[in-house]
């Protein structure tokens, strides 16, 4: 589908018509080029107005066509506005919906603009890594203004169009009928002349040297490892110190150079990962879901509270059940706190405080929550605790309640067959703290119904989070990954490393937090918790003994004041700690171990080439539908930096023969057996290929 085109009157309209969101295609731009031949030819025709069909104006360039060659074929984008812009005709568009990146171009080339409320105008470009590249950062501030042009450009924040009512972006808002108010508006405009550019309005900005050094500096500060912010200003200044097609020049310049960067492959890799996450082959768009009005939660603790929020913050009620009525009193306040801290900060009127905390509710009787459409339950992570819980559940709950773990690693089969319905099992699991972390691992049972795995899929969206599917394995993707991740970086300690270096190289490499500051964070007895267990059911598998004898010290992190680090109360800084390092030291010479000096190099491919590895294997097994998913998966649970766009983007961008070389020399060192590598790995190297 491309571009349509009719007369109306004397008014020729074209519209624009490739769901979803009437991506720029090239296929579109040939279009909308042909119709202007068409209306320019006819003699008939006074004018001419641009629309598009469907939700959107235009999404802007297709990004399904970027780094392809359709991308900068001809009618290339800015081909297509030259045509418009140097029309002998007045050409109007008629916006509605969403008008963004290349759409929202394509209007400023455009003689008039007329717009329906509630659009949302943008140029995101800079989300993806990249600038606008067709004229809009010459041409928005020369309608909005310096200032407000290159706030909405270094952002790339839509703003309602009803806001930009008053600014020469639109020549007339569309109370009534957008295309009936912008047929009216060209048959009014058809014989104005000279046809009025945006090229041609000069931007007034006294002393603009001194804002634009300021805007320099403000977001060179912010930007960290994205170039394109820094970029946009200068386009943008170009707009500002330049004849205008000097600027365009300029500007293409800028644009061609990010589009290449790493930085931007990965932003549009997880622009991608984001949508194609929520794709089931066996589960069509069109599976039918369960209506979702009311939410139970099982346990009021850290993670029931927040898995609660979740829904209040959706507009869903929900009763949180506990066993004692003071530890319901103590999670229901420290909802409430948390309600509390979020309206002090602004962010939440008191209205919405009123009505989110509203929406919570608590209860000592599963009788109570009978009639909840779903149901989650964030017990103690233990099979016997698991077990009672879901019988009980499957007693009490209604018909067609989906019954919900949120367990981290347990088995979803194992607790589906503790009832007789286990076609409305599925896992999901959050990521602590459950109102923040954007991740939601959907763990699909064996048995799990379709129509509940796209409930599921369905309330991911609806309670803004990234649901990624998981089969069932030990730790699911995230958790079974970054157990591969923790027991190189107990290794390391045992070479030669403490954990405050093994830490700074993995916060160099980008990600938000090292794996002995995140232990102590989430409390290092977790781990113990599941080593124990995994001692037991997995003997083959080794780990260094150091976290052990952490915990054994009583060292479980934060929360005992002491972990791997020592803390001061009231403070959460993290002071390397000369007993640990000293049980390290001592425990290297109780293994008869010489400790040498390791590299960051070296720590930094341990810790993420043992994450590839294990994605590898989860890929291949079937855990994880496409390595998309596990990148998902790490950019929005485990810190990981978005501007490496995941594990298995990362290892594609170093390579993967490069991925597997490094890894059989680890082979070579302690515990070599960790660095087999997966086969699907080692295929891919071998055929030079990659994982997305
Ligand atoms: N091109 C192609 N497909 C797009 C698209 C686009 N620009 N935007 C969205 N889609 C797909 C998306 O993958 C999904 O596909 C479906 O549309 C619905 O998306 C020269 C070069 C427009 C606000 O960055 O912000 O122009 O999964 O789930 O919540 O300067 O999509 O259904 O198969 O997000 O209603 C700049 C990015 C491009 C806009 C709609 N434009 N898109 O939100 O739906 S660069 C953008 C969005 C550019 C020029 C440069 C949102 C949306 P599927 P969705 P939504």
């Amino acid at each position: 589908m491309t571009a349509e085109y009719k007369v109306n009157g004397a008014v020729a309209v074209i519209t624009l018509n490739n769901p979803p969101v009437n991506g720029l295609g090239h296929a579109t731009r040939s279009a909308i080029v042909d119709g202007m031949k068409k209306a320019l030819n006819d003699d008939a025709v006074k004018a001419v107005v641009i629309t598009g069909a469907g939700k959107a104006f235009s999404g802007g360039a297709d990004i399904k066509e970027f780094n392809s060659p359709k991308a900068m074929a001809e009618p290339t984008l800015h081909t297509v506005i030259n045509v418009i812009e140097n029309s002998t005709k007045p050409v109007v568009a008629a916006i509605h919906s969403v008008a963004m990146g290349g759409g929202l171009e394509l209007a400023l080339g455009c003689h008039y603009r007329v717009a329906a409320p509630g659009a949302q105008i943008a140029l995101p470009e800079v989300k993806l890594g990249i600038l606008p590249g067709a004229g809009g950062t010459q041409r928005l501030p020369r309608v909005l203004g310096l200032e407000m042009g290159l706030n909405m450009i270094v952002s790339g924040n839509p703003v309602p169009s009803e806001k930009l009512a008053k600014t020469a972006l639109f020549n007339e808002m569309a109370e009534g009928d957008l295309m009936e108010a912008a047929l009216a508006f060209a048959n009014k405009v058809a014989d104005v002349r000279p046809l009025p550019k945006v090229r041609d309005i000069k931007i007034d900005y006294p002393n603009y040297e001194g804002f634009l050094q300021f805007s320099r500096n403000t977001v060179k500060a912010m930007s960290g490892p994205f170039p394109a912010p820094l970029k946009c200003v200068e386009a943008v200044a170009a707009a500002v110190t330049m004849k205008f097609d000097d600027g365009i020049k300029f500007e293409r310049e800028l644009f061609v150079d990010l589009v290449q960067t790493t930085e931007s492959k990965a932003l549009r890799h997880a622009f991608f990962g984001e949508r194609a996450a929520s794709k089931v082959p066996d589960v069509p768009d069109d599976t039918p879901t369960r209506a979702i009005k009311s939410a139970a939660v099982i346990g009021a603790g850290t993670m029931g509270g927040g898995i609660a929020m979740n829904f209040a913050n959706a507009g869903i009620p929900v009763k949180i059940l506990e066993m004692k009525q003071e530890a319901l009193e103590k999670g229901l306040g420290v909802i409430r706190k948390n309600y509390e801290n979020t309206m002090k900060k602004g962010k939440l009127t008191p209205e919405k405080f009123e009505q989110r905390v509203g929406l919570i509710t608590g209860t000592l009787s599963y009788e109570e929550i009978a009639q909840a459409d779903i149901v989650i339950e964030a017990v103690f992570e233990d099979i016997g605790v698991k077990e009672q819980v879901f019988k009980k559940l499957d007693e009490v709950m209604k018909q067609g309640a989906i019954l919900a773990s949120n367990t981290s690693t347990l088995d979803v089969n194992k607790i589906a067959a503790f009832t007789k319905r286990p076609q409305d099992v599925i896992g999901l699991h959050f990521f602590s703290p459950a109102n923040v972390m954007k991740l939601l691992e959907i763990v699909r049972g064996e048995k799990t119904g379709k129509d509940v795995l796209a409930t599921a899929l369905q309330l991911s969206k609806k309670i803004k989070k990234t649901g990624v599917v998981s089969g069932v394995c030990d730790g699911f993707i995230g958790n079974r990954m970054i157990e591969q991740y923790s027991r190189q970086a107990g290794f390391l300690l045992e070479e030669g490393c403490t954990p405050e270096q093994v830490d700074k190289a993995i916060e160099k490499f980008g990600f938000a937090m090292g794996p002995f500051r995140m232990g102590d964070l989430a409390g290092n007895d977790i781990g113990w918790y599941i080593r124990k267990r995994r001692y037991i059911e997995k003997p083959e598998v080794t780990y260094s003994k150091t976290a052990d004898l952490l915990c054994e010290m009583g060292r479980f992190g934060q929360k005992t004041g002491a972990g791997w680090y020592d803390y001061k109360p009231g403070d959460r800084k993290a002071y390397p700690s000369q007993v640990v390092n000293d049980m390290i030291v001592k425990h290297s010479a109780d293994l008869g171990i010489e400790r040498r000096k390791i590299s960051d190099q070296e720590i930094v491919e341990r810790l993420v080439f043992a994450l590839v590895n294990e994605g590898a294997y989860i890929l291949e097994e079937g855990i994880a539908m496409r390595a998309s998913d596990i990148d998902m998966v790490y950019l929005t649970g485990y810190g990981f930096p978005l501007f490496r766009g995941g594990p298995m983007f990362y290892a594609d961008t170093v390579g993967l023969q490069n991925v597997v070389m490094s890894m059989e020399k680890y082979a070579k060192g302690r515990h070599g057996d960790a660095w087999k590598p997966a086969p699907l790995l080692a295929k891919l190297a071998a055929e030079g290929k990659t994982f997305n």
